[in-house]
Formats: structure tokens, sequence, C-alpha cells
């Protein structure tokens, strides 16, 4: 008993380092499917997915767009070694009575008893199912509400995709059932769009054109002004188009070019000087200087994740 407990507590520990608070939110919310041990095979379908089971704790539509990055399989404890053709599931949005589209499909993997955990990358749209089967037949499913529990009310409703079963863009028919599917799935957000799910997958959900990390961008500290220009550096930790722009305080114009860089050398950037700050300039006495702000900033990257900033003084020209 002891022991038990304090494995729970280590595995407590361990879930509580992996995930922040806001993705166990995304995640809980993000969660559908059944979570029904299966104990029966040989289903006459090659794939079935389940449309509804009264008092099912998850949905069994996707609750939401985004990406599958998880799907769990919970098959019967006592399970057969050999002779069991590899699973996968299937995404299907139904389309009309009796028929589904095939949007998507998993890698096909091997089933060991009870609780089978997968990672996968699969866009998803809210409504679709999660259709569980093998190239094979013969599913292997949760079985339909007993008689008793039909008369207190519980009913599955589920559909049964006959072989052969269509690749993803494909279409097939369904035949009404009552099984229930034993396939969970996990959704994330895709707020970049980029196919990685934000949580887990997307080291830059900021930008569709970062997976791993975010650039990260550094001003070089010196800069040179000269008559009609100021010229800084920037050096991004990877390739980037990079645009620096700076606003000049009260004369509502401002200065700005952009360049595609290479990954970790300083390029320099050349600022023309408008002709509005020229004029400032002009009239600014020789010992004084105009502050301006700079802000270079990787293009399609939101926030403040791939920005710096860095102060320029232009000296005034006008000598007494
Ligand atoms: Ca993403």
């Amino acid at each position: 008993m002891r022991r038990i407990l304090l494995l729970a507590a280590a595995a407590a520990v361990g879930g509580s380092l992996l995930v922040t608070a806001g993705a166990t939110g995304a995640t809980k919310g993000g969660e559908f499917g059944d979570t029904c041990a299966a104990t029966q095979s040989g289903a006459p379908f090659g794939a079935v997915f389940e449309r509804s089971h009264t008092g099912s704790p998850l949905p069994l539509a996707a609750p939401v767009s985004g990406v599958l990055t998880k799907w769990t399989a919970y098959m019967p404890a006592l399970f057969p070694a050999e002779g069991v053709p590899p699973f996968t599931v299937r995404l299907v949005r139904v389309l009309g009575s009796g028929e589904v589209e095939v949007t998507a499909k998993a890698a096909l993997e091997s089933m060991k008893p009870g609780k089978n955990e997968f990672e996968t990358r699969l866009p998803i749209e809210a409504g679709e199912y999660l259709a569980f089967g093998s190239n094979e037949g013969g599913a292997i499913v949760c079985p339909p509400p007993s008689e008793e529990e039909e008369e207190r009310g519980i009913h599955a409703a589920s559909g049964g995709i006959e072989m052969p079963l269509p690749q993803p863009g494909g279409k097939a028919s369904f035949a009404a059932s009552e099984v229930r599917v034993p396939v969970s799935g996990v959704i994330e957000p895709d707020v970049d769009g980029d196919g990685y799910g934000d949580l887990t997958q997307d080291g830059c959900p900021q930008g569709a054109e970062y997976h791993g990390a975010c650039p990260v961008l550094h001003f070089a500290p010196g800069y040179t002004v000269g008559n009609g220009s100021v010229q800084v550096q920037v050096k991004s930790s990877l390739g980037a188009r990079v645009a620096v722009t700076g606003v000049l305080p009260g004369l509502g114009t401002s200065l700005g070019t952009r360049k595609t860089i290479a990954a970790g050398k300083l390029t320099t950037f050349n600022l023309a000087i408008p002709p509005a700050l020229g004029a400032q300039l002009r009239k600014l006495d020789s010992h004084k200087s105009l502050r301006v702000p700079l802000v270079a900033r990787v293009n399609r990257v939101t926030g403040n994740v791939s920005t710096d900033r860095m102060t320029v003084r232009i000296p005034g020209r006008h000598r007494r």
C-alpha cells in the first residue's frame, strides 16, 4: 500500500512539472472521445466512430478546432500478443445521413493490453470524430449499453465504416451501431495556424514560420549617425525577415527599413533620416541631441518575443 502511495505521489509531481496552469485548462477543454475499456473485437466494420453516449463525461466530437496531438486507445487487459493487426484513428466528418468524409489519418500503431497512448499531429476541425480501426477489419470496441442500462435510459450511437477504409479526402458510407469506441484524443490550439499544437509541439506559437524557438533579436550597442542616415546593426538567432523602425516623438513621422538577415551575423540597417527629422535637427543646437527609440521586430511574429529595442541620439545641426 505504501509503495502504491509513493508511486502516485511521484506521478503527481512529474505531471505538475510537465504542464503549466494555462496548459492544463486548455488540454482539458480539448479532450474528447470515450475512455471505455474495450472488451470485444470482431465488430463487423473496418472502423467505428462514436457519436453520442448518454452521460458521457467527455464530448464525443472534437469540441474545438486545432491540432490533434495525442490519441489513446483503451484495449482489453487480456489481449493476444500476436495476430492483432496495427490500428489507427481516422478523423471523420459526418456529411449527411449515412456518409462521412475522412479528413486525416494517424500512423498505424501496434496495440498492447490496457492503455495505449500515441503522439500525433493532425489538423482537426470542431465536430469531427475519431474513427478507430485497422486496415484488415475486425474493429475492437466496447459493448453497447446493457439491457439494464438501456432501461435506465442510457444509449450509445456510433457509425461503422466498412472495408476498404478510405484515405484522407475520401468518403464512405456508414451503418448505425450501438457499440462504444475505446479511443480519446487531445486537441491543442493552433493560433498561428502552422499545424503544430501550440502547447506542446510549437516552440514559437507567435509565428507560423517557426516551430522550434522563436528568433531572438539583438541590437549591437554601437551605432553611426551620418548626414542622411543612421546605421544600426542587428543580429538574429535564426534567419529572419527583420524590420527596424523608429517613431519620432512629436513629428508624426517615422523612419525604418527591413531586410532578410542570416542567422548569427550582425547585419547593418541603414535608416534614412526623413525630411521632417532633418528640418528639426537643423533647428536643434549642435550641443543637444534628439532621442529616437528604435525597435527591431521579426515579420509576422506577434507580441514581443522576437523584438529588441534601443534608443539612438542624433545630434542637432544648428551651430551658433
Ligand atoms: Ca501552432
